[in-house]
């Protein structure tokens, strides 16, 4: 029984990402994947020029209400994009609808590039920074990490010493594991760091020349599904960086608004055996 996952994140309707792409990596990794919607947007918000944005939060109690009813459980929850008000109803369904030693990921997703996504306020970090208090693993950018900690984002120029120091800002927030990403010491490489609070370890693969939206909902889908299976976070954490970078160099050009992930999972579900 490898067991049943709840993610908690958008349904963008068009656009690669959050549950379009959680429900089938997931999936593919032989996770059973359930889903709780916290906001339905006609696409994403990062390179679209509009959109639709309708926010799910008065569902959560009711829902929380029917699963406290029928007794319905979860082996683990991985939070992704949600609205500043959902914090303490997600904190409530991680309690209350948890089977014992259920686990918790959280990617908090908010920014990139050193901003803030469109429409999430500088207030929203601090709320962000409490679903990462009692995390298992935490999957943070360079950017969210800043914001997590109340810094100013730094992108380049860092060394080790920096990022170390950051991984244990992090765990004094309360996250067990802290997987940080788009870390890069010399031009051509670029990894994630993986830290369980006593010793950093890191994973890097060769840069590509493109970037495209939606890998950190792959990278997250993958690590969730792939730490389920059993794999150590510094293994799950460069499994999902090789399904990235397979999954970008997979993408045609005029595919702008998201990473064709799809033609990548036969890779993935080879590498899990
Ligand atoms: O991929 C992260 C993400 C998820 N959901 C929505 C987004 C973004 C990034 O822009 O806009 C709605």
């Amino acid at each position: 029984m490898y067991g049943r996952l709840l993610t908690i994140q958008d349904v963008s309707c068009v656009g690669q990402c959050s549950a379009t792409v959680a429900l089938p990596v997931i999936s593919a990794c032989g996770i059973e994947c359930a889903m709780l919607p916290s906001a339905v947007l006609s696409n994403h918000t990062g390179g679209f020029s509009a959109w639709t944005f309708r926010d799910l939060t008065d569902e959560m109690p009711k829902i929380e209400a029917e699963w406290q009813r029928q007794n319905i459980k979860f082996d683990a929850f991985y939070t992704g994009y949600v609205c500043p008000p959902q914090i303490d109803p997600i904190l409530s369904i991680m309690k209350s609808a948890a089977k014992p030693g259920a686990l918790r990921f959280v990617d908090p997703v908010m920014a990139d590039n050193g901003k803030l996504y469109t429409g999430f306020g500088d207030d929203f970090p601090a709320q962000m920074a409490r679903l990462c208090e009692g995390a298992d693993y935490i999957l943070p950018n360079l950017t969210e990490a800043a914001f997590l900690l109340g810094r100013k984002p730094v992108l380049e120029g860092y060394d080790k010493a920096f990022i170390e120091e950051m991984a244990a800002g992090l765990h004094a927030l309360g996250a067990k594991n802290v997987v940080l990403t788009g870390v890069s010491f010399e031009p051509g490489l670029l990894g994630t760091a993986v830290s369980d609070g006593k010793e950093v370890r890191y994973d890097f693969n060769p840069r590509l020349a493109r970037t495209s939206h939606g890998t950190g909902d792959v990278f997250a889908s993958v690590f969730a599904g792939a730490a389920m299976r059993g794999l150590s976070a510094l293994e799950a954490s460069a499994l999902a960086a090789d399904v990235v970078c397979a999954a970008i160099e997979a993408t045609p050009d005029d595919h702008w608004y998201g990473v064709a992930f799809e033609r990548v999972i036969p890779l993935l579900v080879e590498r899990l055996g």
